[in-house]
């Protein structure tokens, strides 16, 4: 067959240059003439194709000779039963396309040959039913790409049953060669078509409130120098002020300026405007313009129950997962209904309830006032604040998954995830997996934090919570770690860890604060961070510094307060270089909720020490998530301009819309789905989010992103803002760091630009924090420096900088952070050159 040449369309690659004043936000790769599957002759092995198998499919797959062969035993129950597949074929709406493939089969039988679309109804976008022989014949043909552009379908052969024209067969192989798919015309295809608006001007989509640091980012920028605020309403221009802070912003590939318009305080409908480009969002500024997303983030949880009837006019469901479920490896069967569907799946997580919970609960400390008895649940107006009985709830379904050791089972799911359906859908059996340590800390963490809470509303409940977190902390002293791993046939979410290290301070920490009882800090010697699922120490830190009548004076307190003040001096530089104000620089699955979890470091900060550069830098992530950043999309799905449409979420999928009050996971760099490798891998790192129900990793929902959104919402409410909660602040100015004695504890002063904070120096040079100062606290360092997502604060190696060890390791004095001079000074000390710490 002749080949026709490309005709490449140059209008509208023009039209999409001119496209208004928006850079198109994600440039998707035209595929010029050539073929588009990279692996087509199969002569170094079948990498990049794959097979699926269900009901019943069993089949193998190989190179053999330079030819695909896949060899089938059993036809299964359906036609799709046994698929062989290439993932990711663009198809662009009139394209017109070239396909090729060689094919045969060692038994004669029928075959469909097609492209389909890669989830939603799997509609074939071409389709060819082959009768094989064992003579191999070559399928060539032309399509033109009738539906929607669809850049992530699948090239898809289906070698299960045909009953149509023969029924089961028996074992046979079928080859494949030469497979090619050119798009030959694409004159009538329009490229800019499916690009997201890009808009140059970026605010906060909700609202800033009255008195917050207001901040919107411009892109696109050529020689304009000024912004206006103009009034919604009327029309006029309210504050005209200076672009600033140009920065070339590497992860997103683009120049930015900020511009700043704190000043404009009066309640009201805005926009920005600046010569030549697009005018902003509309956006509101007045002290409630959270208080509908602070309701509807926690309603969302209760939209997320399991085996209770949910009353709601789009997303109400009879129980759920209301069937008895057996303890993985016996024939125990035990009841563990209740509690939030984890996120998109249905399954039930303690490790990451536990966070949840914890956020709730301490975002309800941190502001009660925010939190109505009203927000539409079935306990509304039973004189408990709304989020105490959401919480509650999960509690009593965490009740459940104790085992009666005092351990606690890890999860509860079916052994794979289900199809996009309701709840009520999913009917396979549920197992418990077996006990973990982590789960059991944090369970017992979550259930000493949750006794203080309902002691006021219901007593009986509450000394139910202790008693648990009783039995669970024997349980921990009795039992060495227990780290979770999926056993082989259970593929949901895994919440595995490297250390339960973090998570037994949290509860020692959290049992102190429930029963002032000394003991349970001899196991908190030193403090941990973190605020997601695996890594709980700031939750300890929490603990303890806003403990009531906490000793501030003891090294637990002292701790703390230099592991949350170090995380977020450290943010608040990162905050400071970045142009959208994002605390973080590397963006993983789940990046919203480091983003979050980042302003509640800045928010308790903010808290201790009553500064206003903390609760500045909690609001930047607050206006990352609702708008400011890269991609230019509220992430909560339902309010602001733009928004998560399709999230990777079951309810929402099955019902056609998205649920309100959701956070989305947001970017992810590292490409972990189909839909982020389709239309994300040409996207610098910063923009590597699609708005894509198939994008579980970039734009999956869970509990356990929501409920620091909630936390981040009441820090960040001054009209909440208790007095500062420490005395250990000091208000003197000073510039100069003294370190005086060559004790092992050691007090010295670090600067900041306003005042000054007493840090604590156990043992100057331990980096490693074991109490001695060897040569492996020098390598630490160095190996921080160098590799500083392994063993920087919060690096995944189990020995990694602590918050703690690099205030130990500033050995030169500086308090600057750790540099190589540091670790060159240990050295020193070691060999005896010189005869104390610091130097
Ligand atoms: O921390 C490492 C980092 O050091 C490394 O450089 C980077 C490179 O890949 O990976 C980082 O790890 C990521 C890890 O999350 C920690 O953030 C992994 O890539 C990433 O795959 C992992 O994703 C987790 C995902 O499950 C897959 O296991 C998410 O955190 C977690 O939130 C998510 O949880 C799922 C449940 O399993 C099932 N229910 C839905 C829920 C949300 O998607
Ligand atoms: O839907 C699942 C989502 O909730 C999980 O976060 C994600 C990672 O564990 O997995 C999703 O399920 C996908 C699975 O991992 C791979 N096949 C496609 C599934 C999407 O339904
Ligand atoms: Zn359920």
């Amino acid at each position: 067959m002749k080949k026709q040449v490309l005709k490449k369309c140059a209008a509208s690659l023009a039209a999409c240059a001119l496209m208004a004043t928006a850079t198109p936000i994600s440039v998707i790769p035209a595929s010029a003439g050539s073929n588009l599957i990279s692996n087509s002759t199969f002569d170094n092995g079948v990498s990049d194709w794959g097979t699926y198998k269900e009901s019943g499919g069993v089949c193998t797959l190989k190179g053999e000779d330079g030819k695909l062969a896949l060899k089938i035993s059993d036809v299964g129950k359906l036609n799709y039963s046994v698929q062989v597949f290439y993932d990711i074929v663009p198809l662009y709406k009139n394209g017109v396309y070239r396909l090729k493939y060689d094919i045969w089969s060692t038994q004669d039988r029928f075959v469909e040959g097609m492209i389909q679309q890669n989830g939603g109804t799997y509609q074939a976008y071409t389709w060819k039913g082959l009768n094989l022989t064992t003579a191999p014949q070559t399928i060539d043909y032309e399509f033109t790409m009738k539906e929607d552009t669809d850049i992530m379908a699948k090239l898809v052969f289906n070698c299960g049953i045909q009953e149509k024209y023969e029924g089961a067969l028996p074992e046979h192989t079928i080859y494949i060669d030469n497979v090619s798919l050119e798009l030959v015309d694409d004159s009538k295809v329009d490229y800019s078509a499916d690009r997201p608006y890009a808009p140059s001007i970026n605010i906060n989509q909700v609202g800033y409130r009255t008195d917050a640091k207001k901040t919107a980012v411009f892109r696109d920028i050529t020689n304009q120098s000024e912004f206006k605020v103009v009034n919604a309403d009327t029309n006029e221009t309210v504050y005209t002020g200076k672009l600033e802070n140009r920065r070339d912003n590497s992860s997103a590939n683009e120049t930015n300026y900020t511009g700043d318009f704190s000043s404009v305080k009066t309640a009201g409908k805005y926009y920005i405007t600046c010569d030549g480009l697009d005018k902003s969002y509309t956006f509101e500024i007045g002290d409630k313009v959270y208080s509908k997303l602070i309701d509807d983030s926690v309603r969302m949880l209760y939209l997320q129950r399991c085996g209770v009837q949910v009353n709601d006019s789009e997303f109400g469901h009879a129980a759920c997962h209301t069937s008895m479920a057996t303890v993985y490896g016996t024939n125990q069967q035990i009841d563990v209904s209740g509690g939030w569907h984890d996120a998109g799946d249905y399954g039930r997580y303690v490790v990451p309830a536990a966070k949840a919970v914890a956020d709730l609960l301490y975002a309800y400390q941190a502001a009660p006032d925010l939190y109505s008895d009203n927000i539409n649940i079935p306990e509304s107006g039973n004189g408990v604040p709304d989020v105490l009985d959401e919480a509650r709830f999960e509690l009593e379904w965490m009740m459940k998954m104790q085992a009666s050791d005092g351990g606690v089972y890890h999860k509860v799911s079916c052994e794979n995830f289900p199809g996009y359906v309701m709840p009520t859908e999913e009917k396979a059996p549920l197992i418990v997996t077996p006990v973990s340590s982590t789960a059991t800390a944090d369970f017992c963490a979550s259930m000493a934090l949750a006794a203080e809470f309902y002691e006021k509303y219901d007593k009986t409940f509450a000394d139910k919570c202790m008693a648990a977190a009783e039995k669970s902390w024997s349980w921990l002293e009795a039992n060495p770690n227990f780290l979770f791993r999926n056993p082989t046939e259970i593929v949901t979410g895994e919440y595995g860890d490297k250390t339960d290290k973090d998570e037994r301070y949290w509860a020692a920490v959290q049992m102190y604060r429930a029963t002032g009882d000394q003991k349970y800090l001899s196991s908190a010697s030193r403090a941990y961070t973190g605020l997601d699922w695996s890594t709980v120490g700031d939750y300890g830190n929490i603990a303890i510094l806003t403990m009531k009548n906490a000793d501030k004076n003891s090294s637990a307190y002292q701790n703390a307060y230099t592991a949350v003040m170090t995380q977020a001096d450290s943010m608040v530089k990162t905050i400071e270089s970045s142009s959208y104000g994002s605390a973080i620089t590397k963006y993983n699955w789940g990046s919203n909720m480091t983003i979050a979890n980042a302003g509640v470091i800045l928010g308790l900060a903010d808290q201790l020490t009553g500064q206003d550069k903390y609760l500045d830098s909690a609001n930047a992530e607050l206006d990352y998530l609702l708008g400011v950043n890269p991609v230019s999309v509220c992430f909560v799905s339902g309010y602001g301009t733009v928004s998560p449409e399709n999230p990777h979420h079951r309810p929402s999928m099955a019902v056609g819309h998205a649920m309100k009050g959701m956070l989305a996971g947001g970017v992810n760099q590292n490409l972990e789905d189909s839909a982020a490798k389709a239309y994300c891998q040409d996207l610098p790192a910063a923009k590597r989010y699609v708005d894509n129900s198939e994008s579980y990793s970039t734009n999956e929902i869970t509990i356990y992103w929501n409920s620091p959104l909630t936390y981040l919402l009441s820090l960040t409410d001054g009209s909440a803002k208790p007095e500062p909660i420490t005395t250990t602040t000091t208000s003197t100015t000073t510039t100069t760091t003294t370190t005086t004695t060559t004790t092992s504890t050691t007090t010295f002063t670090t600067t900041s630009s306003t005042t000054s904070q007493k840090y604590e120096v156990v043992t100057p040079g331990d980096t490693n924090c074991d109490g001695t100062v060897e040569l492996a606290d020098a390598i630490l360092i160095m190996q921080a420096l160098a590799n500083p997502n392994k063993y920087g604060i919060d690096g995944d190696n189990e020995i990694h900088l602590t918050a703690q060890g690099r205030i130990n390791g500033d050995v030169t004095g500086n308090a600057n952070g750790l540099t190589a001079d540091d670790a060159l000074t240990i050295q020193k000390f070691l060999l005896k050159l010189i005869n104390k710490l610091p130097e």
